[in-house]
């Protein structure tokens, strides 16, 4: 198990697409472990793997309170969206930053699980919100990509700052 180190806006490696998952071996079982890890230690709801510098279609969530409920999602489609909902949003690749998003209030998705089992899910809430920006992640989007050039342009500062003058841990929700 290890805490692996997250990509920061503006890596450029931030905006690669990742590619499908081929093989779901002990290899990638141990990569899967490490995102929980990284993820709960951050602490985040969600954790795609191009944060880490992994550019395959892979992501990892848990939006429960009690921190009680992993799913890992291997190749997700999303098949159907439904309904807008507008949410304040974070990313631990933006730290510190905050802002409102619109997307899709419910989905169908379509995916493997740890076990390479097909799985298809109607998803709503935070977890539906949370797919969506992981998935935005696999293909090298990120939230900040909805707003405006102005709002990046400052983002960029805020966290160039930051990285001067960093606080102990700077949660994103
Ligand atoms: O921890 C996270 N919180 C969050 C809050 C609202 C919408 C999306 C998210 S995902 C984010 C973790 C992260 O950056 N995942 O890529
Ligand atoms: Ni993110």
């Amino acid at each position: 198990m290890a805490i692996l180190k997250i990509l920061e806006f503006p890596d450029p490696k931030l905006r690669r697409k990742a590619l499908p998952v081929e093989v779901i071996d002990k290899n990638l079982q141990a990569r899967i472990d490490d995102m929980f890890e990284t993820m709960y230690a951050a602490p985040g709801i969600g954790l795609a793997a191009t944060q880490v510098d992994f550019h395959k279609r892979l992501l990892v969530t848990d939006v429960s309170n009690e921190k009680n409920d992993p799913h890992v999602l291997i190749n997700p489609e999303i098949l159907s969206r439904e309904g807008e909902t507008t949410s304040k949003e974070g990313c631990l690749s933006v730290p510190g930053y905050l802002d409102e998003v619109t997307r899709a209030e419910e989905i169908s998705v379509s995916y493997l699980d740890r076990n390479g089992a097909n799985k298809e899910q109607e998803v709503s809430g935070l977890l539906a919100i949370c797919i969506q920006h992981e998935i935005d992640h696999l293909n090298g989007k990120l939230f900040i990509d909805y707003l405006s050039e102005a709002k990046r342009q400052k983002i960029r500062k805020i966290i160039q700052k930051q990285r001067q003058n960093p606080s102990p841990s700077s949660p994103v929700y």
